[in-house]
């Protein structure tokens, strides 16, 4: 149980509160509590073993009993309660910015609606605009951050969409009636974001009206959006849609292959069929007639995926290299690629500390990173020009050098074969130099160059100083490229081929910023990643100690941009890593 998955239930109770009209202020309590403990420095699991979460300021005795109960037994007696208490579709919109608590419990008590989509027709239909206190202005202004709402909500995070589908096909799998169920869609092709959640079941057509009507009152649902034959979508509690498909088990491969996509990468595989005289669409593949019109009669065997490729011509393409750009050229020749993957990765090279804008100390971040099996951790601080995240002072590396030092004594003593590296995320300055003197850049075990200002400088200047921060000799990992914030911000002017290239030829590392809200560099520069070798490091740079755990999304950009293990630095050991460090040009 994380600080981050107690702080989430506690703000729940907060939102059901509100809506359940309960009093203001132990709602308050609540949000509060969450906060705290956002913000604490060490795990909540200690204060409960220690029996002592009342000493942490802002939670009371009835919160600390709520969490007690909820390490215990999963569940807080008080969100339960709420739960039955507060009708599901409400809680998404508390996501309607300008709406509060109030007269969202307003609306749906008068005119008893409970879905974002009645919640639209009854501001059209001037319901809303009746309702006393409203009026005709709170309705259109309802309109618009629904609008906004679905725009900006278009698209989520890998992360977020994993949170949602994890569940919901765990629960889906296990149902009567299914004989094999898949994620299908962009998230099986691990794109770093997601419009909709796609799953795909196999069944006999006697089981699927149980088997959606379990879909559709899964916990996690909060509205149904269509319920059909063959398909169900739903909204999720955090907006995102997700599709249930169901199809007869020997329809299952070819559909499985059509929803998995991509679009670009199916209509690759249908003109290879045609050339081949047959016909390959969502229900299998088919021969052709003599005037070219698809045979439902005469399907072509195919009982999985690996057969449909190879009735094309090709070896099993993996789900995450299905987007049209070279992989048919590849797995025509080819059989598998040798792709890293989460248990390679030994080591965690990119994390703050409280030295910085982390919030763990070092040797937290050391211990959580041991917990995980790793046998390094690089530890790698803000350079002190990045004044607002906390930058180090050239006494405070030596102190923080000096802490290392001892930390690393006592892992010794203690039997313990793990190493913590001296790094800095060095900033990269406007002109492409570094951020210290060259007799403390020496110092270090390892310098990560990043840009964090000046982002938008023309193209040129932009790649003068990416130059320089790379011909310079300290530089072995160049972080986050583009600077880009998934959803967020765009990536800056960069021309990012010349870049791998010159990366490459200076054997400087460009790391995958594993965060789900960065994963940068993207995956769409694997090929010429791999074309001149470029060496990358799977970095979580990670602020705080479940942050370490974001490298599985790193691992999975990787694995689609293409990179071997042999390729990714934190996949040596520790010794290697630091003999890796040292090589000189
Ligand atoms: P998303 O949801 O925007 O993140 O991306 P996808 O790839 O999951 O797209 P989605 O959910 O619209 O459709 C799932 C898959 O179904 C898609 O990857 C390929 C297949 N598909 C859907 N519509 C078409 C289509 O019009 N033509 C072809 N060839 N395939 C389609
Ligand atoms: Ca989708
Ligand atoms: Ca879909
Ligand atoms: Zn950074």
């Amino acid at each position: 149980m994380t600080n981050q998955e107690v702080a989430k239930k506690l703000r729940e109770v907060y939102n059901l509160m509100q809506l359940a009209g309960e009093n203001r202020f132990r709602a308050i309590a609540f949000d509060r509590a969450a906060q705290t403990i956002e913000g604490l420095n060490d795990e909540i699991l200690t204060y409960i073993k220690e029996d002592s979460l009342t000493d942490i300021k802002g939670i009371g005795k009835s919160i600390a009993e709520d969490i007690k109960t909820f390490h215990e037994t999963g569940t807080m007696p008080v969100l339960e309660d709420l739960k039955k208490r507060v009708p599901k579709g409400l809680i998404e919109w508390t996501n309607i910015s300008g709406l509060g608590p109030k007269n969202i419990v307003k609306i749906h008590k008068e005119l008893g609606i409970t879905t974002i989509s009645e919640l639209r027709e009854a501001c059209q239909s001037g319901a809303v605009a009746d309702l006393p206190g409203l009026g005709k202005k709170s309705a259109e202004k309802i309109i618009k951050s629904i609008e906004y709402l679905e725009q900006y909500g278009e698209r989520c995070l890998l992360n977020e969409a994993l949170e949602i589908a994890e569940p919901i096909f765990k629960f889906v799998r296990n149902l009567d009636g299914v004989i094999e169920a898949e994620i299908a869609g962009s998230l099986r092709r691990s794109r770093e974001t997601i419009g909709d959640i796609d799953i795909l079941v196999a069944a006999e057509p006697k089981n699927t009206e149980d088997i959606f009507d379990a879909f559709v009152n899964h916990e996690l649902v909060v509205e149904i959006l269509g319920r059909g034959d063959t398909k169900s979508s739903v909204r999720s509690e955090t907006g995102r849609q997700v599709d249930l498909r169901i199809v007869k088990p020997d329809e299952y491969p070819a559909a499985l292959m059509y929803f998995t996509g991509s679009k670009e990468h199916n209509i690759v595989l249908r003109q290879r069929a045609r050339d081949r005289g047959m016909a390959l669409n969502e229900y299998g593949l088919f021969k052709l007639t003599d005037d070219k019109d698809t045979d439902f009669d005469q399907p072509v065997e195919s009982n999985s995926e690996s057969e449909i490729y190879q009735k094309l011509g090709l070896n099993f393409i993996i789900p995450e290299h299905r987007e049209d750009r070279n992989e048919f050229k590849y797995y025509e020749d080819n059989e598998e690629m040798e792709l890293v993957q989460e248990s390679d990765i030994r080591g965690v090279v990119h994390a703050h500390s409280t030295w910085s804008d982390g919030k763990y100390s070092i040797k937290q971040m050391a211990e959580a990173s041991m917990e995980r099996g790793y046998e390094y951790l690089g530890i790698s601080d803000h350079s002190k020009t990045a004044a607002y995240a906390g930058g180090l002072s050239v006494d405070e590396v030596k102190q923080q050098w000096d802490e290392i030092d001892q930390l690393n004594e006592e892992f010794l003593s203690a039997g313990n074969n793990f190493k913590i590296f001296k790094g800095i995320e060095s900033d990269i300055l406007a002109d492409g130099s570094l951020d210290y003197p060259v007799e403390i850049l020496e110092g270090f075990d390892f310098v990560i160059a990043s840009v964090h200002s000046s982002l938008e400088l023309p193209l040129d200047k932009m790649m003068k100083r990416f130059e320089n921060a790379i011909k310079n000799p300290f530089t072995r990992i160049l972080g986050h490229p583009t600077g880009r914030l998934l959803l967020r911000r765009e990536e800056g002017n960069l021309d990012l081929n010349k870049l791998i290239e010159l990366a490459a030829r200076e054997n400087t590392a460009i790391e995958i910023n594993a965060n789900p809200r960065r994963l940068d560099l993207d995956w769409r520069y694997g090929n010429k990643a791999q074309e001149v070798g470029l060496m990358t490091s799977i970095n979580p740079d990670a602020h705080t100690t479940d942050g370490i755990d974001d490298i599985r999304y790193g691992v999975m950009i990787a694995r689609k941009g293409k990179y071997s293990p042999d390729r990714v630095l934190n996949t040596k050991s520790s010794d290697q890593f630091e003999q890796w460090l040292k090589e000189e040009l």
